[in-house]
């Protein structure tokens, strides 16, 4: 064997040619003389997985021979994106299979162009943990990801008759070429059934009957860029528990058996889209236990390969909590330790807390998970029991540490209510990890300050800031090779840079440079040649070249005021028909792209759907105002096409009501390829204009504590106030301007109108207009705009997701890179 070893894929032409002509014939099943463009995508990507598994085992193979530590990112959601070019690049082929692809008369772009989006997540906190796994493997870091593997991801966008219809994403149904299915990794999952105590205080006991699913091992590879270092993201299918029951069978209950079978595979059947809230959905729960037990048993076999010494565990293992979804991870751990291995209390207590670590991603009430107390006390007993008990044991010290102190312990206890009875996850999350961090400087503050006030009060020095990044692979050196180029031949002619972002501050010199600006206006001008074709391609509209492209993409939400940007171009619209000749040769036009899911059950954002292509139907089809405006509702917004639409926006609009967005990360996404943003003091916005500088971008609207104010006053006070220009646009759309009027809607801007403004739209939209003005007049001149823009993408090396993962190796997981010798 040993002799088969290292005969690792060679890296010349030919043999890629064999081994994609090969996977065509050998593992397709197809003639290696006759296939087409899908089949050589498939075929390419299973010889890029070849590579990857070879490093993959290698990399394991190495950390276990070294007793590593590791870190695990638990996630219901990663939002992987397309897979080929990522992984070629990362390996540093993509120009080699290019070459070799070409020679057998395929165009490797052509063939990325058929992979389908693997699309596991909502949005930010799905893509977030696709980034994470990106720079934990570029930095060496021995990490695994843990999630599930839905058969239907976010589902797909339609719009008909401008209204969102939602279609599912099988998107599993050509195969998965990705994936390495591990029937060998299988774990039991229990649900309900009954638990039995014996002992004092948190007892020991036995968890029996009830229903038993297995849990199957999905591994994909994620190669980490210019290392040998290749990670693994595993995600778990169920599939049924109980060998098949003859018994049934034989009795004529065929079906019945059958149908108990099928009801085992539903819990992973799908991603659950964030609508108005997750409360009383049993299978979500059933999901989130599913995983987090199956990824239990897993660390703690691998622990047990090397360790017979319980208390290394928290020194060797770190597993950070994306978001409150896992949570009940640390319940399963703390469950594992007490009644499997029968460890005392306080030891399995240390454990825990010393292995979990909580990242908060919402201050919103409606997104914090709160389940009934009855549900989870009939679908795991023992977890309940163990919530009891620790959540008694943490408020008896709070009593001790804060005496009289009432309202505190009402507000930090697990349980909510008296009759109907909730467990708060925030809180079990909170108490039960060394660490919580928010993900922006803001948000976090706003944990410390409000939301968890209480007990920052308790812990202070649990909490901390951890700013969000993005991966630049994918979101600079793969979505704009022209800018990527650039960059390089500006800098130093190679590719430091892809991985360590700081490095870009440098072209900040060349931004007054005309050579230089030229090229990056081309690079401008390429990407939205890129992006005017595929709105063409997709959705049959012509766009002008010569317009600023102004963006607004991301989930539908009213905090996130997708309806104050359409209510401005109503606005702008009707300023444009009373102008004169002259006076419109003086506007700027612009291409206003809107684009975003609305949760199926989230009745006013897929409102705001209809009015955006309402008014898009009546601005495009009005030849009056000759293309100044043209409004595109950008369809079915997802990984791949952000790809498309971030490097070619001018604009990039982030104007979320100051307090709501926890970080955003588009906004960094944006700034990297050179789009000027203009947005609102929230999230990672403030932490963006200070490192580029405020005059480098479009800043508005009211910060947090004039939020705050303004919310306090009364309805009467905010429907005195209400913005006259506001009130023209809601005219307008009252009188059928913008087709048939919606009635929830309609609805929705009386009651604006009549004084309640939650996200503040009113309070705001004066100094967003202003702010909108100051873009078109920096626009008319575009040595300043490409000035700014450049400074943005110079300055914009914080928002590398590298540095982030760097600050939570060192605060966090106290964990340091182990780079494993590449053979070659
Ligand atoms: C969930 C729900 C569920 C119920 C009702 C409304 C609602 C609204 C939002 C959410 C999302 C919660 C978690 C989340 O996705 N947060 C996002 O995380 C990103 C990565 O940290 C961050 O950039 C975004 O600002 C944040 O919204």
């Amino acid at each position: 064997l040993w002799s088969l070893m290292n005969s690792y894929q060679g890296r010349d032409s030919r043999s890629i040619q064999r081994s994609i002509v090969n996977h065509v014939e050998y593992t397709l099943g197809l003639t290696r003389f006759n296939f087409k463009d899908f089949n050589a995508y498939q075929a390419t990507s299973y010889s890029v997985r070849d590579r990857l598994i070879e490093q993959l085992n290698d990399s394991n193979e190495y950390f276990n021979s070294q007793n590593s530590k590791r870190v695990y990112y638990l996630s219901l959601e990663f939002l992987l994106g397309r897979m080929l070019q990522n992984s070629l690049v990362n390996i540093d082929m993509e120009k080699k299979y290019k070459d070799a692809l070409t020679d057998i008369g395929f165009k490797l772009e052509e063939i990325y162009e058929e992979e389908v989006d693997p699309a596991l997540g909502n949005g930010g906190l799905g893509r977030l943990a696709a980034c994470f796994l990106d720079s934990m493997a570029t930095l060496d870091i021995p990490a695994m990801g843990y999630g599930i593997r839905y058969d239907y991801g976010i589902f797909k966008q339609q719009i008909q008759d401008g209204y969102q219809v939602e279609q599912p994403d099988y998107w599993l149904a050509k195969g998965n070429p990705w994936e390495i299915e591990r029937p060998d990794v299988a774990y039991p999952v229990r649900f309900g059934g009954t638990f039995t105590k014996s002992g004092s205080g948190c007892g020991v006991g036995r968890w029996e009957g009830g229903e038993v699913v297995m849990a199957i091992a999905y591994d994909t590879p994620v190669p980490g860029f210019n290392t040998y270092n290749t990670n693994r993201l595993r995600l778990w299918r169920s599939r049924p528990g109980n060998e098949f029951d003859l018994q049934k069978f034989n009795d004529g209950q065929y079906d019945k058996s059958i149908m108990e079978r099928q009801r085992a595979e539903y819990i992973t059947s799908v991603l659950y889209p964030n609508d108005s809230t997750w409360e009383g959905k049993q299978l979500r729960l059933k999901q989130q236990y599913f995983f987090c037990c199956a990824t239990i048993q897993d660390i703690i076999k691998r622990f047990k390969l090397n360790n017979t010494n319980w208390n290394d565990f928290p020194k060797l293992n770190q597993i950070q909590l994306n978001d409150t979804h896992p949570a009940i991870a640390a319940i399963e751990l703390l469950r594992v330790l007490l009644d499997v291995e029968r460890l005392p209390y306080d030891q399995a207590w240390m454990i825990v807390t010393g292995t979990f670590g909580y990242t908060n991603h919402t201050v919103l009430p409606e997104a914090l998970e709160k389940w009934s107390v009855n549900m989870l006390q009939s679908l795991l007993p023992r977890h309940m029991d163990l919530i009891f008990f620790i959540n008694q044991i943490f408020l008896e010290e709070v009593k001790r540490r804060f005496p009289g102190d009432g309202r505190r312990l009402e507000v930090v206890s697990m349980i909510e209510g008296w009759e109907d009875k909730r467990v708060r996850m925030a809180n079990v999350a909170i108490v039960c990890s060394h660490h919580v961090n928010g993900v922006a400087a803001l948000h976090t503050q706003i944990l410390k300050a409000s939301v968890f006030k209480d007990f920052y009060e308790i812990f202070p020095d649990k909490f901390l800031n951890m700013t969000n990044g993005v991966t630049p692979r994918r979101w600079l050196y793969c979505c704009n090779p022209g800018l990527a180029q650039l960059i390089s031949d500006t800098i130093n002619n190679d590719d430091d840079w892809v991985t360590d972002m700081r490095m870009v501050e440098e072209i900040a010199a060349y931004a007054d440079e005309q050579g230089f600006v030229d090229k990056f206006k081309q690079v401008k001008v390429d990407c939205k040649k890129q992006l005017q074709h595929y709105i063409e391609k997709t959705q049959g509209i012509h766009i002008r070249l010569d317009a600023m492209y102004d963006v607004l993409v991301k989930r539908i939400h009213e905090y996130k005021r997708q309806l104050m940007d359409i209510l401005y171009i109503i606005h702008r619209y009707l300023q444009i028909l009373g102008m004169n000749e002259e006076q419109r040769r003086n506007v700027v036009p612009r291409v206003v792209f809107i684009g975003g899911k609305a949760a199926p059950g989230y009745k006013d954002a897929k409102g705001f759907i209809k009015l955006i292509n309402s008014v898009a139907d009546r601005i495009n089809n009005d030849k009056s105002i000759n293309d100044l405006i043209k409004v595109v509702f950008f369809k079915n917004y997802c990984v791949s096409n952000a790809q498309i639409i971030i490097p070619a926006a001018d604009l990039s609009q982030h104007i979320s009501t100051a307090g709501t967005e926890a970080s955003g990360t588009s906004n960094m996404k944006f700034t990297m390829n050179g789009a000027l943003i203009i947005g609102t003091m929230d999230g990672a916005n403030v932490e963006i204009a200070q490192e580029i500088g405020k005059e480098n971008m479009f800043v508005f609207g009211a910060d947090v504590h004039e939020v705050d104010r303004y919310r306090a006053q009364t309805d009467e006070y905010r429907k005195g106030r209400l913005d006259g220009r506001l009130r023209n646009a809601f005219r307008a759309i009252y009188e059928g301007k913008f087709g048939a009027l919606n009635d929830d809607i309609k609805g929705y801007l009386n009651r604006i109108e009549a004084g309640s403004d939650h996200y503040c739209l009113s309070l705001d939209f004066a100094s967003y207009v202003e702010a909108q003005e100051r873009a078109d007049r920096t626009y008319r001149d575009q040595a300043l705009w490409n000035k700014m823009a450049i400074i943005g993408i110079a300055k914009s090396g914080k928002f590398s997701s590298d540095r982030t993962i760097q600050e939570y190796c060192a605060q966090i997981w106290k964990i340091t890179p182990k780079r494993i010798p590449n053979p070659a």
